[in-house]
């Protein structure tokens, strides 16, 4: 575990994140990918979400997924999805899986490891291993696991499992056409959505932040999110 960071536990009370009304007159495109991504795919269109703190900066590594039922019936699972450990650390950090993802949890290590997850979506446990345990770990509700080692404490990991195929991340690193706090979905068929945030600093147990949002046959839809309550 990093010093103060309260220790992953599924009972924790929950505070709801404040949010801000999503922009939807906006037209502000960034990102020439959007525009050429809307020519190849008539009757779709594009999401884009900037995700703001409290204090109104960018937020880097945040997930936002749409939900709905139809999107429900179009997800699919990921394959060759992988949560290592490497040098002591999850490797990655955060993990997005669409339901029924098969993890595999390979230890690049030469210590052993622990895998474990209390979660209510998914609690297992990974024994003293190195190397692949054998089976991969399936991942079958959608919600936030979080991961730890019996051995190795200041280990933390984070599967989210969402139930849609609409996801993206505000980028960890920004470039020209990922700026920060900026994170875009494209090809999501018109509609209406419940547009989902969430992060890894929201307080443990704090569901995603959500939004309504309607997707356009063709451009795109904008929205700014307020995470407010992030931890340090
Ligand atoms: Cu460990």
């Amino acid at each position: 575990m990093k010093p103060g960071r309260p220790h992953p536990h599924p009972h924790q009370p929950v505070h709801l994140p404040q949010a801000t009304h999503p922009g939807r007159a906006r037209s502000a495109v960034w990102g020439a990918g959007a525009l050429l991504g809307l020519c190849a795919a008539a009757h779709a269109g594009t999401v884009q979400v900037e995700v703001l703190d409290g204090a109104g900066k960018p937020v880097a590594d945040a997930v936002v997924f749409l939900d709905s039922a139809e999107a429900r019936k179009l997800v699919k699972p990921l394959t060759g999805a992988e949560m290592a450990q490497e040098k002591r650390q999850f490797l990655p950090g955060l993990l997005v899986v669409p339901v029924g993802t098969e993890v595999l949890f390979p230890n690049r290590d030469t210590v052993r490891h622990h895998v474990y997850s209390f979660s209510q979506v998914k609690k297992f446990e990974l024994k003293l291993y190195t190397g692949t345990p054998a089976n991969p770990v399936l991942f079958d509700r959608a919600g936030v696991v979080s991961l730890g080692c019996n051995i190795h404490d200041q280990m933390v990991g984070w599967i989210l499992v969402v139930d849609t195929p609409y996801y993206a991340r505000t980028p960890s690193n920004p470039t020209a056409t990922a700026p920060l706090g900026r994170a875009q979905i494209d090809n999501v068929p018109p509609g209406t959505y419940t547009l989902r945030t969430w992060h890894t600093r929201l307080p443990v147990g704090a569901p995603a932040l959500e939004l309504p949002i309607t997707v356009p046959a063709t451009g795109v839809a904008a929205a700014s999110v307020r995470l407010t309550g992030l931890q340090p």
